[in-house]
């Protein structure tokens, strides 16, 4: 399935709770356009999972959902490779030999290590502290050109680059350095109860994120429910989090642009807003919940879509890790 003529496109999610919005419009939506112009890998990364406490039922069932989500938003296994990133063993064995090229310095700068300590201060363990540099394993494994990510992601993004280009320069030309795409609108879709965080998919609020999977009902009265300003203008305004938010999300969802919006509920009131923007949520919602269920039930198919991504990648991680290991000065095990 490679494609020597087209770019190397690489980017994951971690299956560490429910996909949302957030993921959708950060990441999924800009996947699914880059597609046919891209010779792309999308990874579910479930050994970043880890870094955070899973019930391993759950985390199982998951990563076959996430797969299952991945193409009910568009992801065509025959045009992309979707791959489980345990099912390619050179992940953590390209992470090892990164890590000795990254210093501490460098990890204790990362804000998401920071933010994640807090949220998780009785958990704070060496993966999540590494845990950029898997990151950047997974990206230099397949030589990617492109990654597709959310802003939050942006400061790992740029170690993934800073390594790859140390090794090169410490031994020879190795990996490509990659290029973030960051899209303009939708990196950073807030969370719907405190917009002034993120809206993430492991949030234990279920009030702050729009899943994926949300029942038409759930997602109309998640927005209902959603945090607006003192003021009563339907206009993106920097001091006022909360409607600039919901305003985006709707930019995002209609194609409509933020002054056509902001034009057509002129002299209106939030509830009037937030029905329209619930309405069309759930519009959007519906197909590929539809076409989820459908895939989720076909067993089969969703095995013979792992087998083909873990044999493709598996053949293109061990080409690089094959060079990475005979540039460190590795002997190659006698046959
Ligand atoms: N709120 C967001 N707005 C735009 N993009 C977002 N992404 C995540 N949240 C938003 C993008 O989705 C991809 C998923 O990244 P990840 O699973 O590796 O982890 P994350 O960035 O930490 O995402 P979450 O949803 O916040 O997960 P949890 O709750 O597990 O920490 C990335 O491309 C990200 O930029």
């Amino acid at each position: 399935m490679a494609d020597a003529a087209k770019p190397i496109l690489l980017s994951g999610i971690q299956p560490s709770g429910q996909l949302c919005l957030g993921n959708y419009l950060g990441a999924i939506k800009n996947w699914v356009g880059l597609q046919d112009s891209h010779d792309s890998i999308f990874l579910v990364v479930d050994m970043h999972a880890l870094t955070v406490k899973q019930n391993p039922a759950e985390l199982r069932k998951r990563c076959l959902s996430f797969v299952a989500q991945y193409i009910a938003c568009g992801i065509d296994p025959k045009k992309s490779t979707i791959v489980i990133q345990s099912h390619v063993p050179q992940h953590s064995e390209l992470m090892w030999i990164l890590s000795s090229i990254t210093s501490m310095g460098e990890l204790n700068r990362m804000t998401q290590f920071k933010d994640k300590s807090k949220k998780h201060a009785a958990n704070i363990n060496a993966g999540l502290f590494t845990y950029p540099i898997l990151m950047a394993a997974d990206i230099l494994l397949y030589q990617a050109d492109l990654v597709p990510v959310g802003a939050d992601q942006k400061q790992h993004l740029e170690l993934s680059r800073d390594l790859a280009h140390r090794f090169n320069t410490q031994y020879s030309d190795t990996f490509t350095i990659p290029e973030p795409y960051i899209p303009k609108s939708g990196a950073r879709v807030m969370s719907l109860q405190d917009p002034e965080k993120k809206m993430s998919k492991s949030d234990e609020n279920l009030n702050n994120l729009i899943t994926l999977l949300d029942s038409p009902d759930v997602a109309r009265k998640k927005v209902k429910r959603a945090v607006t300003d003192s003021g009563s203008e339907i206009k993106l305004d920097d001091s006022r989090p909360g409607i600039s938010n919901l305003l985006q999300i709707y930019s995002l969802i209609s194609g409509n642009s933020i002054a056509s919006i902001e034009t057509e509920f002129e002299g209106k009131m939030y509830s009037d807003f937030k029905e329209v923007l619930g309405n069309s949520i759930a519009e959007f919602l519906t197909p590929i919940q539809h076409e989820y269920n459908r895939v989720i039930q076909d067993k089969s198919y969703l095995e013979s879509v792992l087998n083909q991504g873990a044999e493709n990648a598996y053949y293109r991680a061990r080409k690089t890790l094959t060079k990475v290991y005979r540039k460190v000065g590795f002997i190659s095990p006698a046959r």
